[in-house]
């Protein structure tokens, strides 16, 4: 199949997903094309099967704002034509869905019909895509995709409480690709940490305030009280300068790394003890999917579709939101007794090994076979 992928390029998880899936899907012979505004960052080597195609948005000054969504539609209509692609999957609501729609309509007046399947991520439409400012745009270009797939059930549920649904929404959940896991034959990298002694618990986010990078640090200190041990901070986004300042006034400067946006996710979390995730809201959290791919026991809110991911005091433990005295009492319980910790690690790589994208890649592909030939 000849398929186009519209995505964010950034490290969100949305992006990263849909990257994935398209990376996946050209090593098994379909030809995949991305447009978006950047190369996706977990892209590389492109090739016959791999195509990026770059939408650029001119500035003019009489615009407060750019029309991405104008220049997105024409470079889909233009990309379908050129390369005689089959079908359109696109990743996040907003705008996505509602270009594709476009582009679909303007391909359909030169008689080129081609389908479309949104894939729903989470803030898209618990967060902005509800907004009374979105909603009506949101809910039409949903009902107007021919496919819908959310990533969890709880994300299902939460699009179904917000926005008049006609369609049936499949359930697909986000995947790892276990074999990477697996196969690693290098030791991990520990050596600018001298991990020798130290405990490391990992963070990974875009620091918004949804992710509560304040309690993450309020849970560290817990830990920190009982074991030597570091915190990483990974990402990069708005709240960053308030948890930094956090650290300041309590003293926390040594204890806490800032490491900003890496690709060295992998790298990280292999030498990582211990996962935080206390959002306020996840549809899937697959920052913690990954954490447990790396046998990294997960301990997060009781959120959206976290409890889908992380197996509840098998794999780590959910908790009340904001409750930082549970967090820490359940992270100090699981790293207290080192039995009891490997225990946990290796749960943590067994449920991950579930959501292996050998799995669930089926899934997407008998949506694209039904959009191409519909009973
Ligand atoms: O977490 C974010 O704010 C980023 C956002 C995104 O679209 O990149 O993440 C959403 O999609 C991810 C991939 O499906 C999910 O794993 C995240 O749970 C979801 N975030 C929220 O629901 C807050």
């Amino acid at each position: 199949m000849k398929i186009v992928i519209v995505c964010y390029p950034t490290f969100g998880g949305s992006g990263v997903v849909a990257t994935e899936l398209g990376l996946f899907l050209s090593k098994k012979g379909h030809e995949i094309h991305f447009i978006t505004y950047k190369q996706p960052v977990r892209l590389e080597n492109l090739n016959s099967k791999l195509h990026f195609h770059e939408v650029n948005v001119p500035t003019y000054d009489l615009f407060k704002y750019q029309p991405y969504e104008l220049a997105l539609s024409s470079k889909v209509v233009d990309i379908v034509k050129t390369y005689k692609i089959n079908l359109l999957h696109v990743h996040y609501a907003i705008p996505h869905a509602y270009a594709a729609y476009m582009a679909k309509k303007m391909l359909e007046d030169e008689g080129v019909f081609i389908p479309m399947i949104t894939t729903l991520h989470g803030t898209d439409i618990t967060l902005v895509g509800s907004h009374p400012f979105y909603k009506t745009a949101v809910q039409f270009s949903i009902n107007n995709s021919e496919y819908v797939t959310a990533v969890s059930q709880s994300l299902k549920e939460d699009t179904e409480r917000l926005f008049k649904i006609k369609k049936e929404i499949k359930v697909i959940p986000n995947f790892i690709d276990s074999e990477k896991y697996s196969s690693r034959t290098v030791p991990c990298d520990n050596g600018f940490l001298n991990k020798e002694n130290q405990t490391i618990i990992t963070h990974i986010s875009n620091f918004r305030p949804l992710k509560r990078v304040i309690d993450v640090i309020k849970i560290f200190e817990k830990i920190h009280l009982k074991f030597q041990s570091k915190l990483l901070m990974v990402g990069d986004g708005p709240d960053k300068e308030k948890a930094k300042r956090y650290c300041r006034s309590n003293g926390l400067e040594n204890a806490v790394m800032f490491l900003g946006n890496s690709n060295e996710i992998d790298e990280i979390l292999c030498f990582s003890d211990l996962f935080l995730l206390p959002s306020e809201q996840e549809s899937f959290g697959l920052s913690a999917l990954e954490a447990m791919a790396h046998k990294v026991p997960v301990i997060c809110s009781d959120v959206g579709g976290l409890s889908e991911v992380v197996k509840d005091g098998f794999s780590g433990f959910l908790c009340p939101l904001g409750d930082i005295d549970a967090m820490a009492e359940k992270a100090l319980h699981i790293l207290e007794d080192k039995g009891r910790h490997e225990q946990f690690k290796q749960n943590a790589f067994e449920v991950s090994k579930k959501f292996d994208i050998n799995n669930i890649i089926k899934d997407y592909e008998s949506v694209y076979e039904e959009a191409l030939n519909p009973s």
